[in-house]
């Protein structure tokens, strides 16, 4: 499996870690990956990502595609996922089409502070950690990122009440990390073909929109796209693992959002925008623990998912 640093992906790492991985990675291969620090988080950990271009990302030669994971911070399975992709993007690249034919950010971890809180403190802690001026906010501290979207913000599926899991905020990007995948958006959002939002769990892929039941534009090629990275995903699975499910948020999670990032980049114009649910073992709580001896697993099948898909995927 290729040269340079391998990350280990028997057991889940803290931020340190995957901060660290990403400075190697980017030291490691100065001509084609950039290592971004778009700002300090609400509690002043650093917000990274990397960009990825074989001929030079300025150059705006190509498309790009945008995947982040940690916005929700005990979704654990999702920021190996995202490592994994850097990993197969620089040092075993199996894949080199889909590296010539698309510059590539990856974010994966948007929310620091509650990533690190779920280590530290609260294993299944979700939203951010922030404090506002609602009189709640000191003893319910943290907004839910994938609520705090400047699209359909306040809609249904989101909670005006700080001590609720699903708090928007007390206004559309009141939190510092989503501001910072906005301004990722608001920079690059006419070159990007495809945004895959990475959390647990469920084994779905979800496309827009999910504010409300309405039907996407897109919602043929979303549909087809996602089709074929469940047959990728499914090829490549274990027997123990659900099988995945895709479609819009009304018909496959059966709830909706308000200030989703999916909805928020398709509503830019992102034809391919998509929130994956990937797969827990078991229901309730537990699902967000998923055993790390299956991190290596979910890491190949999604990737391997994500290239079927971006092989479908049809200039839009
Ligand atoms: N799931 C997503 C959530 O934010 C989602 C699912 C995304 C619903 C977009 C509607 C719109 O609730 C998790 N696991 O967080
Ligand atoms: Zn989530």
């Amino acid at each position: 499996r290729g040269g340079g640093t391998v990350m280990p992906y028997n057991s889940y790492l803290n931020l340190d870690a995957i901060y660290a991985y990403m400075h190697d990675v980017s030291m490691r291969h100065q001509k084609t990956v950039t290592m971004v620090t778009a700002g300090h988080s609400f509690e002043g950990r650093p917000l990274r990502y990397l960009k990825i271009s074989t001929t030079n990302f300025q150059r705006r030669l190509k498309k790009i595609i945008f995947i982040d994971s940690g916005i929700h911070a005990r979704e654990w399975i999702a920021p190996p996922v995202v490592t994994w992709i850097i990993h197969k993007l620089t040092d075993d690249v199996t894949e080199p089409k889909i590296l010539d034919d698309f510059d590539w950010i990856l974010m994966p971890i948007v929310n620091p502070d509650g990533y690190e809180f779920s280590f530290s403190k609260k294993r299944l802690w979700r939203k951010t950690r922030s404090t506002d001026t609602n009189p709640k906010s000191y003893r319910c501290p943290g907004v839910d990122g994938n609520r705090n979207f400047d699209f359909a913000w306040g809609a249904t599926g989101t909670s005006s009440n700080p001590c609720s899991e699903i708090y928007r905020g007390n206004k559309a990007f009141s939190e510092v990390e989503i501001r910072a995948v906005r301004d990722i958006f608001q920079t690059y959002f006419n070159r990007m073909s495809m945004y895959i939002s990475m959390h647990s769990f469920g084994s779905m892929i979800l496309y827009p929109w999910g504010h409300n039941s309405s039907v996407s534009k897109y919602s043929f090629n979303l549909h087809l796209a996602s089709s074929a990275m469940i047959k990728a995903i499914k090829n490549a699975s274990l027997p123990n693992f659900p099988a995945y499910v895709n479609g819009n948020s009304v018909q496959t999670i059966f709830y909706t959002a308000g200030g989703a990032a999916d909805d928020y980049a398709h509503n830019l114009g992102i034809p391919y925008s998509y929130t994956f649910e990937l797969p827990g073992l078991s229901g309730g709580m537990e699902g967000f623990e998923l055993d790390p001896m299956y991190i290596e697993q979910v890491c190949t099948e999604t990737w391997l998912g994500i290239v079927a898909g971006i092989t479908k995927t049809i200039k839009l």
